[in-house]
């Protein structure tokens, strides 16, 4: 297309925090993305730092909406750890709605059962197998994940054979990769430092699932700078608002949507805060 008259236009990279199933605060946030990019002449990209699941009233919605996004180019998703109890209690307790999506699962992730046979946790240490996907079952389930199920329609929650989940949906998530790097930002759902940012890159297939595990649960701030050449944007510990930490190259955006509080996108280029309520 080149001589065409067609202008590049700039990217405005919007990080939104955990959108855990608040779809309506999300378009809402969008459209302050949209106009502020806009005033800028930038175009937005919204990028989630993934917890699309879980607590709030629309989960189903929120995943559909990022999806679409995802493939029309207008959105960017990493995998939170709700978005992995999600698939995880699903394979678990629901398979056949995975083998309807053709049993999609992310790379260098455990399954309980592989997870308790390595009896590392008291859980899996004290309790049988059926008790512990129990307890695992349990635990994502008052952990919001039984609104999301409500979301997608089951019938009842405490019965697995009534829980329904769209097979592309699964797929999206199970897709959804842990890390997602542009010009200038990198973006994880959980705080992780350089070594197991490197990890993640590993040839030992066990160091990138413990580098995995703590890009999707990790909640310490590292001593230095993840990337030299990027700010490194995450969610999961919900603050009071959106926290600039300089000294060590971090931006954390999720300010609570899930507990009713806000959503918040940081904007790379303008390092503007943008942020409504629930
Ligand atoms: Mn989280």
């Amino acid at each position: 297309m080149l001589g065409s008259g067609v202008r590049t236009v700039g990217v405005l990279h919007a990080v939104v925090g955990d959108v855990h199933g608040q779809l309506d605060a999300l378009r809402r946030l969008e459209d302050r993305v949209a106009a502020h990019a806009a005033r800028h002449g930038l175009q937005p990209l919204v990028i989630s730092v993934g917890d699309l699941v879980d607590r709030g009233p629309d989960s189903s919605g929120v995943v559909r909406h990022v999806a679409r996004g995802v493939a029309a180019g207008t959105h960017v998703a990493v995998m939170g750890n709700h978005e992995s109890m999600f698939l995880a209690v699903v394979r678990a307790v629901a398979p056949d709605l995975m083998s309807d999506a053709g049993d999609p699962w992310p790379p260098d992730t455990p399954t309980f059962e592989e997870l308790w046979e390595r009896k590392l946790g008291n859980a899996s240490r004290w309790l049988p197998l059926d008790d512990y996907v129990r307890f695992q079952t349990l635990s994502w389930l008052v952990q919001g994940g039984a609104t999301t199920l409500a979301s997608y329609g089951a019938i009842d929650v405490a019965d697995p054979s009534t829980w329904r989940v769209d097979p592309e949906d699964l797929r999206f998530l199970a897709d959804l990769p842990v890390i997602w790097r542009a010009e200038g930002v990198v973006v994880t759902h959980a705080l992780l430092g350089k070594e197991a940012m490197v990890a993640l890159g590993s040839e030992d297939a066990a160091v990138r699932e413990r580098a995995r595990e703590v890009a999707m649960w990790g909640r310490t701030p590292p001593k230095n700078r993840m990337d030299d050449d990027r700010v490194h944007v995450s969610g999961h510990t919900p603050l009071s608002a959106v926290r600039r930490r300089p000294q060590i190259g971090v931006v954390q955006c999720d300010t609570g949507a899930g507990f009713g509080r806000r959503l918040s996108a940081w904007c790379v280029e303008t390092d503007r805060v943008l942020s409504v309520g629930i």
